[in-house]
């Protein structure tokens, strides 16, 4: 389906209760085509990101024997939630400011195996020449109060076109696999509806305990690892040692 398709379909929906028919109808006139060749290259971007991630899990596999990446996953944000962004932050419904403002439009997550691996990757790829940091937000560091925790970074990143250069936004989000465990199952909850009050503010609790268990588990089999490597360079060690004698 088109933009165009799109808009019209979604007009009288949650579009309606943010924006006008005319400003809608507006929109849609100027910006169906640009808005579909922009999210192209939102799509460009996701590419050459993922592709980044993939290249700096193999060499950090022949390097250290051991993968830092379990998983990768890349999505674009929708049509309606862009536009509903645009309404909440209140911000001109045009083109220039969709891309200025929104930043997520372009969404990659790097699930890890442990804590340590999410800030190695994080930090060779701000190494890049060709990455730019825009922001950067450590909600492990500092948890929010939800006991959400992941390490976002805004990054701008070139794509390159037929006889141009672009820099196109993309959000890397990078959790563990217990982070990732936590926010999809806590996302669910969230959304779902006709939970009492106090029910809700019982599972919030309860989620939060969730979150600072699984956070400890992380650090308690990062401790493993660590302890399960020295052990191995170690043997290592030994082993190099004793075809000297
Ligand atoms: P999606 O589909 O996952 O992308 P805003 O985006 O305006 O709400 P801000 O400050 O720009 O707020 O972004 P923030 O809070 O730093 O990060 C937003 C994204 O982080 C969310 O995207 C979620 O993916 C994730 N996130 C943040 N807080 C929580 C939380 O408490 N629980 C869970 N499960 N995820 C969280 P979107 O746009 O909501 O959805």
């Amino acid at each position: 389906m088109n933009i165009r398709e799109y808009f019209r379909q979604k007009r009288d929906e949650r579009l309606m209760q943010k924006f006008s028919s005319s400003r809608l109808d507006e929109f849609i006139r100027k910006y169906s085509k640009p808005m579909e060749v922009l999210f192209t290259y939102y799509e460009c971007a996701l590419m050459e990101v993922e592709t980044k991630f993939k290249v700096l899990d193999q060499e950090y596999s022949l390097i250290h024997d051991r993968n830092p990446i379990e998983s990768i996953k890349t999505r674009l944000k929708t049509f309606d939630s862009v536009i509903e962004k645009v309404g909440r932050y209140g911000v001109p419904l045009t083109l220039k400011s969709i891309e200025e403002n929104i930043n997520d439009i372009a969404g990659v997550r790097v699930i890890c195996s442990f804590p340590e691996d999410i800030y190695t990757l994080a930090e060779c790829l701000l190494e890049q020449d060709d990455v730019t940091l825009i922001q950067k937000k450590d909600y492990i560091q500092n948890p929010k109060p939800s006991g959400y925790r992941s390490l976002h970074l805004i990054i701008s990143v070139p794509i390159f076109l037929e006889h141009t250069k672009r820099d196109m936004k993309v959000e890397v989000q990078f959790r563990t696999i217990a982070m990732d465990f936590w926010a999809s199952l806590e996302h669910n909850l969230r959304y779902k509806r006709d939970i009492p009050e106090e029910l809700s503010a019982e599972l919030a609790d309860e989620l939060l305990e969730c979150a600072n268990i699984s956070s400890s588990l992380d650090l308690r089999m990062q401790n493993i690892r660590k302890r399960l490597e020295e052990d191995t360079s170690e043997m290592d060690d030994m082993i190099e040692s004793a075809q000297w004698l």
